[in-house]
């Protein structure tokens, strides 16, 4: 190993390993890791998946494929040798982000899963030069710049394959590039990302700012931000279109030059339909079948059913994806009379309007094109699955009740714990064996140590270790410091006011209202968050901004900052997560009950020892079953009720405000003199009137059992023995959130590959 790096080195700058700098020797890393994935096998079988998504948020891959390929020890220790730091040199690799949150997390999940397990599983999507924007705060506000994350020399291969996109008014060609997804050991799978020859980056001058008009120099630049309030885009219409239309060409050719029927498509190929941003695949694989290969519509309309699948991740109405038939008349104008005879279908067979895909006022329903034509759809944890069956999508589960199916969410333990936690790891090894690296289920065996002090005494210790690491990091990055011993209290996730970070913060200024009148807790609290806006989500640049100006507020206080610090760190990504994650005490999932799909972030939280304070809402509901009451904090009203609300419309959050002197207390902070002194009038006004007219997901509704609770689940810090024993029962619990069991449910219920 020693020797091949050392070649590669001299070769690629004349020197040894140890006269490198650290991007020196990151490149020829990178080089050597490339070789050996290249001398991998590519997993094959008689049948492929093609998961197709708008993200893949992969983040860094170095470290991962080292572990994946079994050899990020021996590197460690080779570096370590010649006086070099693998961790430095992973610092130095650029983070991808081709994705907003938990879908594109997931999906990256997913492709390490399906080549773990051996399933011949592709990903494609879209190689966006800039990704999500960069969050830069300024004045206590959020603002946006370009991610430049791909370089001369990265993961990404060039590839020669190139197809012709048409639009309704110009043609454009794709140019695929790969990026090799290596399973833990096992074989490769890829992952396609299409890419516009013609892209200029050069359009883009301040912060995120383009020409939107010049579509094939801006097809690529950039990834539209989570944004259910603003309503259609065209460029996301150009987007979609040019990734499935790519990716339909694609799978036609590949399956074609395998010598099979096209007739069996389905017997070859699954199509995963990440949400419904791919969803005009369905539509395009029709167009191609009928005009290309000869297929009759009805034909064409049948094998498509056969081999699409769709999974649903939002139960916000207002994110279900519309467009306006104009739009598609514009952008698509070859897939509009598809469209309408998918629908002609639809309505022939139904009187429900509800079912329908083109509603009255000319807008398309992308979701019910495919529940309607694909042969499965799925949600992502139990709870919101039921919720799906039994309201969302009611009219559509009474037609087809066996097409419905739950994959509850996973996350790889290859980047969650192995990667991000090795000090964890491999205690978990020494108690356990190497079996859990495979089985996840077998964490379930760290059960027995659950009284032995010795144990636990290591566990606290690795999670003290990973504090102070990250308190070093966060005074770095951020210029705060951060008390090690204190409780670490993290919510780590996209800004929504559904996610509820709002109440979180009114948490704090309750904290903190409370020291001012003298009532000093047990002991310090540290209260992180880390979030990005959609930077037309007006509400949600609100709350960063209260954020913002109470970590100014509260940090600065001497007699407050001995007992709380706020921090809310810059960019939050998927390498921010993996720093974070391992340091947490406290896991903040505290979601309006029926809004959040799963989550996933609450999985790695627990998978890393911290215990969840969260409602009974998305894969929390598991979570709770798998550790017991005793190993989580809940609270707030059950998704029943919260759904009965909206159902009646009878909930009044200025009620709550003007029954609660707490609740009275923390909210009138926002618009303080305190506050207004360091923070806007405009956004905090703005805030406070939201939270009091409307407060449409019910911040108020919980937020005294949430202070009750979570001052409960502070009080019980305090007992380190039982503390501990919680971690404990959480890593154990945390198996069935394993990807590999999750995809291998896919596989056996969707996808049936073998
Ligand atoms: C839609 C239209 C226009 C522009 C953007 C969008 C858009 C983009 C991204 C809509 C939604 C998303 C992302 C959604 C998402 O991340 N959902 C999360 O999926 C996770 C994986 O299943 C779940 O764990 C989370 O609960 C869910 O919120």
């Amino acid at each position: 190993m020693e020797t091949k790096l050392n070649a590669i080195t001299m070769e690629l700058y004349n020197k040894q390993i140890q006269t490198c700098t650290d991007r020196e020797l990151y490149y020829a890393l990178l080089t050597f890791v490339k070789k050996q994935m290249g001398e991998k096998k590519i997993i094959s079988g008689p049948k492929k998946v093609y998961y197709i998504s708008a993200e893949f948020l992969i983040g860094k891959l170095l470290s991962n494929n080292l572990i994946n390929l079994k050899l990020y020890d021996e590197v460690a220790d080779v570096l370590k040798k010649n006086g070099k730091s693998l961790a430095a040199i992973e610092e130095i690799e650029p983070e991808p982000s081709l994705g907003n949150g938990g879908l594109g997390r997931l999906a990256a999940c997913f492709l390490d899963s399906m080549a773990t397990l051996g399933i011949p599983g592709d990903g494609i999507g879209l190689n966006y030069h800039f990704g999500l924007f960069k969050q830069v705060f300024k004045d206590h506000k959020q603002t946006a710049e370009k991610n430049d994350w791909i370089a001369s020399k990265s993961w990404l291969h060039d590839t020669d394959i190139s197809y012709e996109v048409a639009f309704g008014d110009r043609k454009v060609k794709s140019r695929l590039y790969d990026i090799d997804i290596i399973g833990y050991d096992n074989g490769l799978n890829k992952l396609h990302l299409f890419d516009i020859e013609t892209v200029d980056e050069s359009l883009v001058k301040d912060g995120i700012d383009f020409d939107k008009e010049a579509i094939e120099k801006n097809l690529t630049l950039f990834l539209y931000p989570d944004d259910s309030d603003e309503a259609g885009n065209l460029l996301r219409i150009y987007q979609q279109y040019f990734m499935v239309s790519s990716g339909a060409q694609m799978i036609l050719e590949d399956v074609k030059s395998k010598g099979i029927d096209l007739h069996k498509l389905g017997d070859h190929v699954s199509i995963q339909i990440n949400d419904t941003h791919p969803t005009m695949v369905i539509p395009e694989l029709i167009r191609l079948l009928t005009l290309k290969e000869g297929f009759s519509f009805k034909e064409a309309a049948e094998v498509v059913s056969r081999t699409c699948a769709y999974t649903n991740h939002t139960i916000l109405a207002e994110a279900l994806e519309k467009w306006p038939l104009s739009y598609l008349e514009k952008v698509v104008p070859q897939l509009v009379p598809i469209i309408k005879e998918l629908d002609r279908l639809v309505v022939r067979k139904y009187r429900d309007e509800r079912v329908w895909i083109i509603d009255e006022d000319d807008r398309v329903h992308m979701a019910h094109i495919d529940i309607h034509y694909g042969y499965s759809i799925n949600g992502v944890a139990a709870l919101h699955t039921e919720i799906l069956k039994k309201s969302e999508l009611k009219p559509f589960y009474d037609i087809y009740p066996g097409k419905f199916n739950n994959k509850t969410n996973g996350i790889t333990f290859r980047r969650w714990l192995m990667s991000c936690n090795r000090e964890l790891s491999e205690e978990i090894t020494e108690l356990i064996g190497e079996g859990w690296k495979k089985d996840a289920d077998e964490l379930k065996k760290l059960l027995e140590y659950k009284d032995d002090t010795t144990v636990l005494d290591k566990i606290a210790a690795i999670k003290k270790d990973k504090k102070l690491e990250l308190a070093a990091y966060i005074k770095e990055k951020e210029g705060v410091a951060i008390d090690p011993e204190s409780i670490f209290d993290i919510q780590i996730k996209r800004m929504h006011e559904y996610k509820r970070q709002q109440m979180n913060a009114l948490y704090i200024i309750h904290k903190y209202l409370e020291i001012k009148s003298g009532k000093k807790p047990l002991r310090p609290m540290t209260f992180i968050f880390g979030a990005k806006a959609a930077p037309a989500y007006v509400i949600a640049q609100d709350i960063i901004h209260l954020i913002l100006v109470l970590q100014e507020i509260i940090n600065n206080d001497p007699q407050a900052s001995a007992y709380i610090k706020l921090v809310m760190v810059e960019n939050y990504n998927v390498s921010y997560a993996e720093r974070l994650i391992p340091a947490c005490d406290i896991s903040e999932q505290i979601s309006l009950a029926s809004k959040e799909a799963s989550g996933t972030g609450n999985m790695k939280f627990m998978l890393n020892g911290a215990v969840t304070l969260g409602t009974m809402d998305g894969a929390n509901v598991e979570i709770c079953d798998l550790v017991g009451r005793d190993n989580i904090y809940v609270f707030g009203e059950d998704s029943d009720t919260v759904i009965k609300h909206y159902e009646k419309a009878d909930y009044v959050s200025r009620d709550y405000y003007k029954k609660s002197k707490v609740i009275k207390e923390a909210v009138d902070f926002i618009v303080s003199k305190e506050a207004l002194k360091v923070g806007d009038k405009e956004n905090l006004e703005r805030l406070y009137n939201e939270l009091l007219n409307k407060d449409w997901f019910m911040t108020l509704l919980d937020l005294e059992d949430y202070i009750k609770v979570k001052d409960q689940a502070f009080a019980d810090y305090e007992d380190t023995d039982t503390w501990r024993k919680k971690m404990l029962v959480n890593i154990a619990g945390a198996g069935f959130f394993s990807s590999d069991r999750t995809i291998a449910e896919y596989d056996r219920d969707i996808w049936h590959t073998r």
